[in-house]
């Protein structure tokens, strides 16, 4: 059975952006696929964080993976910072990684420009990214656009490792949906949507409740026409309306544009919070059940235990392989 993996940071309360991208590829894969998924705390760290509230994020994103649908019996679902093979085998890759190529990927310029002290894991963060997806032999990693570069060199990486060592990796794909790659933020539509952003009105959090969500769809930058039709070049705003609508309804873009002929934003807008508060809802209620209980361990301890077994096989592969053998 061919393998999928992704992981989320703990770095903010998630959102529409990473569900479409991410967590919704997951959930329709998972009866089909080996399916792993994982919380990417040790990559969260790459940027300062405060251990109470990482400590708290975790558990929530945990929470809210199964929230959302992630199925525990179908998925191997772990907390990335328990498996400690992940970090040696980073190790041993960041020593096959030239400097050079860690220094291009556009996330790295990015946010090394946004904090004038960066710690150097911001520079490897891409090479603990494909020890994740090594470790495993992954086949595909469900991702927005933002991430592909990320797994592109992961497929570098593991290329020449292979070519100096010997078949030690399986070359892993980037599965990018055809909608929603990259949602935007609801403020300025030319930019990612991010949990991050510090201006809390760009996007729609999974936890949000519905009054929020009401206030932050109605208040979303569109643009000076009235009609209602895809064309994310002249019309970012509504593009990524009707995309976010699209995906949270199950109904086709066209559909969409034919159902609001003739009708104003405001009615659109209207409908758009209407579907997404339905939708969110169901999760939250999930969520709330969830966060509490001793499921969410149990899960947990599961998941770890198979993701370490793995690890620790394809670890001593790759140090027999690189000669670190005593005798
Ligand atoms: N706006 C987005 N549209 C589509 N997919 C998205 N993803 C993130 N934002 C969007 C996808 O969600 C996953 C989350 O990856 P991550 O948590 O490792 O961090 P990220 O990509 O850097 O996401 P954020 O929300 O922008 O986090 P911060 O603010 O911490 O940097 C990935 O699969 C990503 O593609």
């Amino acid at each position: 059975m061919q393998k999928v993996l992704t992981g989320l940071q703990p770095t903010g309360e998630l959102t529409i952006g990473n569900y479409i991208g991410s967590i919704k590829q997951m959930i329709e894969l998972q009866n089909d696929y080996d399916s792993y998924i994982f919380i990417a705390d040790l990559h969260a760290i790459t940027l300062p964080q405060q251990p109470e509230v990482l400590k708290k994020r975790i558990r929530e994103v945990l929470a809210l993976y199964i929230a959302c649908g992630i199925d525990p019996e179908k998925n191997t679902i772990y907390v990335q910072s328990e498996n400690e093979y992940i970090p040696c085998i980073s190790w041993l890759l960041e020593c096959n990684t030239y400097y050079g190529e860690a220094s291009r990927m556009i996330q790295f310029k990015e946010k090394s420009k946004k904090n004038a002290n960066f710690s150097v894991g911001l520079l490897t963060y891409p090479i603990l990214m494909a020890a994740d997806i090594l470790y495993l032999d992954t086949d595909y990693v469900p991702v927005g656009i933002d991430q592909k570069q990320h797994v592109e060199i992961a497929r570098d990486i593991a290329d020449r490792f292979n070519k100096t060592y010997g078949e030690t990796f399986h070359l892993p794909q980037p599965l990018i949906r055809n909608s929603g790659a990259k949602i935007k933020d609801l403020k300025d539509p030319t930019k990612k949507m991010s949990k991050s952003s510090e201006n809390p009105n760009s996007s729609i959090r999974l936890l949000d409740p519905p009054e929020k969500i009401r206030k932050k769809i109605m208040a979303a930058t569109t643009d000076s026409e009235s009609s209602i039709h895809y064309d994310p070049e002249k019309k970012p705003g509504i593009s990524n309306l009707l995309t976010i609508c699209s995906v949270f309804s199950n109904q086709s873009i066209s559909d969409l544009e034919n159902q609001f002929k003739g009708k104003n934003y405001g009615e659109f807008k209207r409908y758009v919070a209407d579907v997404l508060c339905e939708k969110l809802s169901e999760i939250q209620t999930k969520y709330e059940q969830l966060l509490n209980s001793n499921q969410l361990d149990e899960i947990c301890e599961k998941g770890i235990q198979k993701a370490r077994e793995l690890a620790k096989e394809k670890y001593e592969l790759m140090k027999d392989k690189m000669g670190l053998i005593r005798k």
